[in-house]
Parts: C-alpha cells; structure tokens; sequence
C-alpha cells in the first residue's frame, strides 16, 4: 500500500504543479506534515517579522529554513471558528455554532463532518492532536463523562492520538485528556464541570481574592470562577485534584508529548497538529523562562512557544526526519495585550508591537484580528524565502489533499482550494481573496478590504481593542493604508460593490 502511495505522490508533485526535490536525490517519501498553531501570538510577535523587541530564535531558524508568509490570514478572529475552519475548510461563520466554547462544549465538528486530519489518516498516516483543543467534547454541551471515557472525541474527527486541554488554559476543567480520558484522575476524587451553578463549599476568585496567590483576573474580565493553582478561572469544576495541571508545566507537556509522538512515528509518516498555549491568558510561563524578555509573563510566554519550536525542530533532526517533515506554523488570531489577568502585559509592553503595522487585534474585524504569522518549512522541497501571495488558512485542506495525492470526499472541505504551489512559494500570487469574520464578516483582495456594517460595539473596552465595526460601510485600500485609517467607502462605490458581490456569492455557497 505504502509504495502505491508513494509513487501517486511523487507523481502527483510533478504533475500538479512542477515540483521536485531541490537535489534529485532519492525518490520522495510522503513528507511528514506538523501544523504547530501558537494562541494569541501577533503578526509582530517573532523575531522574522520585523519587530526589534523580541527574540524568537527558532522560529527565525525554521523561516530561514522555508517561506514566511507576509499576507496570511486565519479565518476567524478567536479560536475556536479559527481552528474549525482550519480542520475542516469550511468557514466557520456559515454555522451559528462556533462561536468561543465553554470547556463542557459539545464536539463542534460532528463525528460525520469530513477534517483534514480523516484526510491524511485515509491515505495512511499516523494522526495526533496534541495541546489546546478547544473545539468541543462529547455529543452535547455538558455531556462529556470526566471520570470515564468521553467520547465522541478527537478518535472521531481523525486524531488515532490525542492529549489535549478541553478548552483554554483559563477554562475548566484544568487537565489533560489523553486519548479521551483524563490523565492521572483519581477514582476516589471525580470531576465535575459545571458553566452554570457552582459547587457548595469550592472557594470562587471573586469570594475569595486571598486565594489567588498566582494571578489575578483584571477587574470586570470574569474569569473569577474555579481557583485552580492560585489562578481563577471560568467555569466551576470540583474534584480532580492529583490530574490538574500546573500552568507553567502546561508547555512542558505538550512539547514532551509531541516529541514523544514524533519519536513514535519516526518511521512512517505521520500528521501531528501541535496547539500551544503560551501567549494565551493565564499567562504562567515555566520559570527558566520567567523575567527572560523583560516584557512580563506575556513576553517571557513569546520565548516559550520559541523553545517549543525549537524543541520539535530537534526532535525531527534527531529522528533523521527533518528534511522530508512539513512544517506549518502560524497563529489561530491576532494578539492582545490584557486578555483577563493582571499580569502587567500593559504595563511591560514597552515599544513592542504585537500586531505590527496592523491595526486591531484578536476579537477584531480590523486586520490584526485574522492576519497572522505563517510559515511553512520543507527542507526537501521548499527553495527559502519570502511569499506575499494571498493565502488563507482555509486552503490549507485542500491543498494538503492535493499533496497526498487524495480526493476530496464529497462534501468534504467546500471552502478549501488547492493552493498548493502557492503554500510551497511556486505561485507568488495566491488566492483572488480572502474572508475573515470577527462577528461581521470582511473581504479582502491583496489591495482592498471591505467591512460588512453592522450594529456592534465599535470597541471592546476590556482588551482595549478596536472592533472594526461601523454601521456604514468600510473599505480601506491596505497598499497605502495599512493601518486602515482612512474609510474610502464612499469615494470608491463600484469596489465596495464589487467586493460586496464577490462576498454575497460566497455565503449563498
Ligand atoms: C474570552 C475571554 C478571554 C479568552 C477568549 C478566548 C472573557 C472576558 N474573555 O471570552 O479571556 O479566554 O474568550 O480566547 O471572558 S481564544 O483565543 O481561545 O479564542
Ligand atoms: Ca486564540
């Protein structure tokens, strides 16, 4: 079976868009395919992309190494519709269901819906999914058995391995899930999860402010529900005590599980979605890495998710497997500086400018919201560079597909397009456009972005963030208005109609 495939790849390579090793060494092997997708991290957040005030070593190596995308852009400006869209090529804004979810959240994506991880398992590679999850367990909201085997799962959308947080760092039920149960859960001590009641005698950070020996919520940000190591969170939950996870473990793990599965797998291909946490609130960095940016937790965080990178690039040339291994790294949303805690993210920030030139952040409609790092690595193949095509996480599916050599399944993956020689830095152009959503919906060309109107706070007072929405309509011309000062809709009616045509055929898809 391995050979058929092998050989449908390299001809697939060369028939679909030309490529072939840079040497012509021996035949290629189907590449391993990493997606390490970092929470919260900004355009501006490493090193290669242009801001002087952090250092992000290992990222800049893997960059060096393949093509650094400059117009990349997630889906969604939060998480969750960010991660379903990537998983799955269907853009999350045509469901009302995926929004942020709760830790007790039912499976977004249902066992039936086609995901990029069924793709690669189809064509006979090992699948894992392994750190934040956030996209739902169990067949409804609040159904997941905690003290049992919780299922549907990641078992049922592709990943044959899983050890995952259910949600966010600052959602119950603080602790791992591996391969759909709970690690290290003792019988005697259950869990409960509860988004609705609190549980009679379990100590909640607004009640009790002494307890919060780590980190304390930012006033009017919730996130003053459950303590679980002197940090409050959202949600209530009891029990569980010895499977909680400590914070500044919590990248510790998912890079020892990683390179566990890369280890595993050396020998046979495999496709391994890395989800960090870092960047993401609670930021509780392990200490050799506390103090280290002189930016606070948020700063010293960035450093992490660099040694994570750097963890994985290791484990690959350990594993004699750096050189076919295809590496995705790119960012869920957009930054944001005070997410919830007081960890002085404010304060330290200094001249650093996580979103780069862009204006907004995560939560927004304005381009920091969804225009995110990418880059993609692939010693064997990718000639280094750097790519200002178009490109969106999207086509990352379909693209992949093509790669393997596989057929899309019917109904799988509508919104996906190949891109391929775009994602490998053959096509420089990419994609006519790109959709993002962040509650309203924007099209973007490369040169002119609209913003659909609507009735939404122009401001989100608690990040400090500037929505993008207006109740009339917004284009602005990024070529030479990057930072999207200038509202040009009313000069330029025949491109606001125009983008408004091209996005109305899109959501009647
Ligand atoms: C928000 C949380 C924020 C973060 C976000 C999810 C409040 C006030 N804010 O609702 O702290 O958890 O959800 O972030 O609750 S994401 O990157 O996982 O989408
Ligand atoms: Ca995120």
């Amino acid at each position: 079976m391995r050979t058929t495939l092998l050989l449908g790849i390299g001809a697939t390579l060369l028939t679909s868009c030309t490529l072939k090793p840079k040497e012509e060494k021996k035949p290629l092997q189907k590449p391993n395919v990493i997606f390490l997708i970092a929470d919260d991290i900004g355009y501006g957040d490493l090193s290669c992309y242009g801001e002087k005030t952090i250092h992000t070593p290992n990222v800049d190596k893997l960059a060096s190494r393949g093509i650094r995308f400059t117009n990349a852009h997630a889906v969604a400006a939060t998480s969750t519709p960010s991660r379903y869209s990537l998983f799955t090529g269907h853009y999350a804004w045509r469901r009302n269901d995926t929004g942020i979810a709760a830790g007790n959240a039912g499976m977004i994506i249902k066992p039936e819906q086609p995901t990029i991880a069924d793709m690669f398992q189809s064509c006979g590679y090992k699948t894992g999914a392994v750190g934040k999850w956030h996209l739902g367990l169990a067949a409804e909201t609040g159904g997941q058995d905690w003290n049992g085997f919780i299922t549907p799962g990641p078992s049922d959308i592709g990943f044959e391995y899983s050890y995952i947080m259910a949600a966010t760092g600052d959602r119950v039920p603080c602790v791992w899930v591996e391969n759909q149960r709970v690690v290290n859960l003792d019988p005697n001590d259950p869990i409960e999860v509860s988004y609705k009641t609190p549980f009679p005698g379990e100590p909640l950070g607004k009640d009790h402010p002494e307890l919060l020996t780590k980190l304390k919520p930012s006033p009017n940000h919730g996130h003053n529900q459950a303590i679980v190591n002197g940090i409050s969170r959202i949600g209530y939950m009891k029990g569980g005590k010895q499977a909680l996870w400590e914070d500044e473990n919590i990248a510790d793990s998912i890079t020892m599980k990683a390179v566990g599965f890369i280890e595993k797998h050396r020998k046979e291909p495999f496709f391994l979605y890395v989800g960090t946490n870092d960047a993401h609130v609670p930021r509780w960095p392990h200490s050799r890495f506390v103090g280290k940016s002189g930016m606070g937790p948020r700063g010293d965080a960035l450093l992490q998710f660099d040694w994570t990178v750097g963890q994985i690039m290791e484990a690959l040339d350990k594993a004699g497997i750096s050189e076919n291994t295809l590496i995705v790294l790119s960012s869920d949303n957009g930054p944001v500086v005070d997410d919830g805690y007081q960890d002085q993210a404010v304060e330290l920030l200094g001249e650093h400018r996580p979103w780069g030139d862009f204006r907004g952040g995560k939560y927004s409609n304005f381009e920091a919201g969804t225009r995110i790092p990418l880059i993609i690595s692939w010693p064997a193949v990718i000639t280094s560079g750097i790519s200002n095509a178009l490109v969106s996480h999207i086509d990352l599916y379909a693209s992949l597909a093509k790669l393997t050599g596989q057929e899309l399944e019917a109904g799988a993956a509508i919104d996906s397009r190949d891109q391929l020689a775009t994602f490998l830095g053959k096509d420089k152009k990419g994609r006519d456009y790109v959709i993002e959503s962040a509650g309203t919906l924007s099209i973007y060309d490369g040169e002119w972005k609209y913003i659909v109107p609507n009735n939404r706070s122009a401001y989100n007072k608690l990040t400090n963030t500037e929505l993008g929405n207006n109740k009339e309509d917004q284009l602005y011309n990024l070529k030479k208005d990057i930072g999207e000062k200038n509202n040009v809709a009313s000069e330029y009616p025949d491109i606001v109609a125009r983008l408004k045509a091209k996005l109305e055929v899109e959501i009647s898809h």
